[in-house]
């Protein structure tokens, strides 16, 4: 799916309360259900998901930390990007966002008064590493090291991304992922990593949404590091995956005791009509929007008609060296899935939107989307664990988000029933924990449950952040 045009959403009903009978009541008021035999199930109480189901929120390390200067972090594309004229809305950067450097402590406590069973953040690279490569920043590190200790402390496992687009900006001047080194160099900082969490951390995600930094950050050009060349686009694209593998590779090559996978953006393409032509189209847009990622990295290989749209002298074709794909498709214990909406593609190949959209006008929200792609990913690709790793909406600053409230209640009954079809989905981390800085837009969009005052730096609940944590603490919906 393409951030793009189109609609308002339409705030839908209310979420009905749920029937309480018999069922046991929990110290904070809230009744706990458990589904017969610990799986999905539909009854009385509502949809109730397996025991033990990951309920999530996550975040990445540039849109919320700040502290772009402190205990020795160095610049990574995004500050670079940011600080030049006319790129992000207002002028806007992330030089505090929600300040959760300096508030970790206040943040923790927050997820745990959600109930939080899991939550997936970022490690921003040059934190740790602040040239990409070389010495260890210690100062770096040890703010990760706290984050994991003081979620596990409350009992909330950390899913932990190596890159969530704030490359290192001086290996961006070597070329960053245009360089096929950048791989290694990745590979070598994941390693970094392994080593000096991996007895503490559950499960890793390599990247989260290469095809964002191919579509947006080298395509579009709105995104670090600002490029406009599809050419290279899908080089950096095939780099990333290498980059994937390689690491991958190094945690198997540690003591490390955690699961590893990547965090794909993927959404399903449906033809508009029913005509052949449309249908063709949707087959080629699944070819971009899906398969070119899905498929090297449980595969091995690159779907044919996706390599035959490029032409005989695109610098992809030569980026793609032999044993390349076995490297991508080392052995992956699980897959974060992104999911946000649906693609329509008429006969002519444009797309158009068949459903409503947020604030983040590129959405097309259809909640059946994601059954669809959940269940196609275990038809197509294998009984592979499922995470999903975001899904969410972005909303004016309003505490009183009940279109917010209806998406996740949608999409949660989306997932419940992919569940019961037997899909092997183990737990959901809402986009996202807090309000944060969206990328080119700034602070304009809204995409947290808890609202962030960037003036106090106050958070509140939005009238989402509670009805999930009800949510939490009943394992279900109703
Ligand atoms: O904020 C982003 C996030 O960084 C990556 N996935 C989509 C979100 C909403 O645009």
């Amino acid at each position: 799916m393409r951030r793009r045009h189109l609609l308002t959403l339409a705030a839908a009903g209310a979420v009905a309360g749920c029937a309480r009978g018999a069922l046991p009541q929990r110290a904070d008021g809230a009744v706990a259900i458990e589904a017969p035999g610990g799986g999905a199930s539909t009854g009385p109480a509502g949809l109730v998901f397996p025991k033990d189901f990951g309920w999530g929120a996550a975040t990445s390390a540039y849109q919320i930390e700040g502290a772009v200067k402190d205990d020795g972090r160095g610049p990574s594309v995004w500050d670079v990007f940011s600080h030049e004229p006319g790129r992000i809305r207002n002028g806007d950067t992330g030089d505090v966002a929600a300040d959760h450097y300096h508030r970790l402590d206040e943040d923790l406590d927050l997820m745990r008064d959600l109930g939080l069973k899991s939550y997936r953040f970022s490690v921003s690279w040059p934190r740790v590493l602040p040239t990409g490569w070389g010495a260890v920043n210690a100062k770096g590190l040890d703010f990760y090291r706290r984050l994991v200790d003081g979620l596990l402390a409350r009992g909330i496992a950390p899913v932990v991304t190596l890159f969530h687009w704030d490359t290192p900006q001086a290996l961006q001047d070597l070329g960053g992922w245009e360089n096929r080194d950048c791989a290694k160099w990745f590979a070598d900082y994941a390693h970094t990593m392994f080593t000096a969490l991996g007895d503490r951390v559950p499960t890793w995600l390599t990247l989260n949404e290469p095809k964002t930094v191919v579509d947006v950050g080298y395509t579009a050009g709105t995104h670090a590091p600002g490029k406009r060349d599809r050419r290279l686009a899908n080089v950096v694209g095939h780099h990333l995956l290498l980059g994937h593998g390689l690491a991958v590779q190094a945690l198997r090559g540690t003591t490390a005791k955690g699961r590893i996978g990547a965090a794909l953006s993927l959404s399903p393409t449906y033809p508009d009509d029913d005509s052949a032509a449309a249908r063709r189209q949707a087959t080629i847009a699944d070819g971009e929007e899906n398969r070119r990622w899905l498929d090297p990295v449980l595969l091995g290989r690159y779907p044919q008609d996706w390599l035959a749209t490029q032409p005989a002298d695109a610098p992809v074709r030569a980026a793609i060296k032999d044993g390349d794909l076995a490297v991508i498709s080392a052995q992956s214990d699980l897959l974060g899935v992104n999911y946000y909406g649906t693609t329509h593609v008429t006969g002519t190949g444009s797309r158009v939107m068949r459903h409503p959209t947020s604030q983040a006008t590129w959405q097309e929200i259809d909640p059946n989307g994601l059954y669809d792609l959940l269940t196609r990913i275990k038809r197509d690709y294998g009984d592979i664990p499922l995470t999903i790793t975001e899904n969410g909406m972005a909303t004016k600053n309003a505490m009183l988000d009940q279109d917010r409230i209806t998406f996740l209640r949608d999409h949660l009954a989306a997932a419940h029933r992919a569940i019961a079809a037997d899909v092997k989905l183990e737990s959901y981390h809402l986009w996202s924990l807090m309000d944060n800085f969206e990328w080119a837009e700034g602070y304009t969009q809204r995409w947290g449950i808890v609202n962030v005052d960037f003036a106090t730096q106050r958070r509140t609940h939005k009238a989402s952040a509670d009805w999930y944590k009800t949510v939490i603490a009943r394992n279900g919906i109703s």
